[in-house]
């Protein structure tokens, strides 16, 4: 190709996105591949400004990991142990419910749960244990299960899956996380998850959700065998249901940390590739409301480069209690920002840092 025709098609196609059209997949392509990640910063950040003006959202928050026994064998996974074996953990609903207790009157809006795909338990340990938290913090949101266990624990009770979300929604289930996603293409989830559920399953249960009244948000795991075609592939399948369904708040490019599972020989991205893909992920998904730069995954560096990719959330507080990433070797070992530190951070890149609760409204204190 003419070298000065393809910079040409690269400057129509960034002020195409930064005018607010939508570009195809093939334009997608282009830009990914061959756009100075300058302009991508450049086209990112309009479509940010515009959508969220100069606001950083964050949430306080905490996880609860009640398991990392697992039925699935993902070849990128550090976390999961068998039953019995070293480093195995699996809390009962006592334990769960004392976590819980314990954040009573801290401020926290939202409880995150997600954690392995335990053999034993079936759709009604987890109703009960959505009923505990909510029980012990009735003021904070719980956003609970990827659709990997929800597909999971809905499937062994006999119950649809509508059914199945409806009870846990009755049991207090508010919105549901983004994990479980990693990449769509079927080829490359065989090669790094073939246990796992599909990728049908997946788009199932989140269009399920949203046919609820459920907000979900949606992941992709990168920066391991799959290409820039997978990418694309992968934000394009989202960008479909989301057209149907408008149930999507945020999307959460995950980055692979190599650290301590099967695929330690794929190494790890640049920190450029991931504020190419942060800024791809901002101009592709035109439908999805907030990008979110998830600090525990990319370490507070990355988090503050990438608000001006994109990115306008940055999620919470955390509080030291997630261990899927740390196991990974990614950023902290002990993940925790006080809203102070936040602060600072969202401030350096010019930014303002925004309390939100698990549905983007502003939290006034
Ligand atoms: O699906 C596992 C990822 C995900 C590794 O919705 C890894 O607000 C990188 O979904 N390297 C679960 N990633 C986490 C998740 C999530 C996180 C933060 C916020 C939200 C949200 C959801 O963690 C898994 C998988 O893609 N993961 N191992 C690894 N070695």
């Amino acid at each position: 190709m003419h070298p000065e025709r393809s910079n040409a098609d690269i400057e129509r196609i960034a002020d195409k996105a930064a005018q607010g059209h939508r570009i195809s997949p093939g334009e997608a392509a282009e830009l990914w591949e061959r756009a100075p990640l300058a302009l991508l910063g450049k086209v990112a950040t309009v479509i940010r400004e515009n959508r969220n003006g100069d606001k950083v959202y964050y949430n306080r928050n905490f996880h609860i990991e009640p398991t990392n026994i697992c039925l699935f064998r993902c070849r990128f996974c550090s976390y999961r142990r068998e039953e019995g074996e070293e480093g195995a953990w699996n809390m009962g609903l006592d334990e769960i419910e004392r976590t819980a207790c314990s954040y009573a009157g801290s401020g926290v809006t939202e409880v995150h749960i997600v954690g392995g795909v335990h053999p034993d338990h079936d759709l009604e340990f987890y109703a009960e244990m959505i009923r505990r938290v909510k029980t012990a913090l009735p003021r904070a949101t719980v956003k609970a299960f990827t659709a990997i266990e929800l597909a999971y624990m809905t499937g062994r009770s006999g119950l649809s899956l509508t059914e199945g979300l409806r009870l846990l929604r009755d049991a207090g289930m508010e919105a549901i996380p983004g994990g479980g996603a990693e990449i769509f293409d079927e080829d490359v989830r065989r090669r790094i998850c073939p246990e796992k559920g599909s990728t049908l399953q997946w788009l199932e249960v989140h269009e399920a959700a949203h046919g609820l009244g459920i907000p979900t948000n949606a992941t992709m795991l990168y920066g391991h065998v799959e290409n820039i075609g997978h990418r694309i592939d992968h934000l394009e399948r989202l960008r479909r249901l989301q057209d149907r369904t408008g149930g999507f708040n945020a999307f959460i490019p995950l980055k692979f940390r190599s650290r301590g599972n099967d695929m330690e020989g794929c190494g790890e991205v640049s920190i450029t590739e991931d504020l190419r893909t942060l800024a791809m992920s901002r101009i592709y998904l035109d439908n999805f409301p907030h990008i979110k730069a998830y600090w525990p995954m990319y370490g507070k560096t990355t988090t503050e480069l990438a608000l001006s990719f994109g990115a306008d959330d940055i999620d919470g507080t955390i509080d030291d209690t997630t261990k899927i990433y740390s196991m990974a070797g990614a950023g902290d070992i002990n993940p925790a920002m006080t809203v102070g530190d936040i602060e600072k951070l969202a401030a350096v890149a010019g930014y303002r840092a925004v309390e939100r609760d698990t549905f983007y409204n502003e939290v006034v204190r």
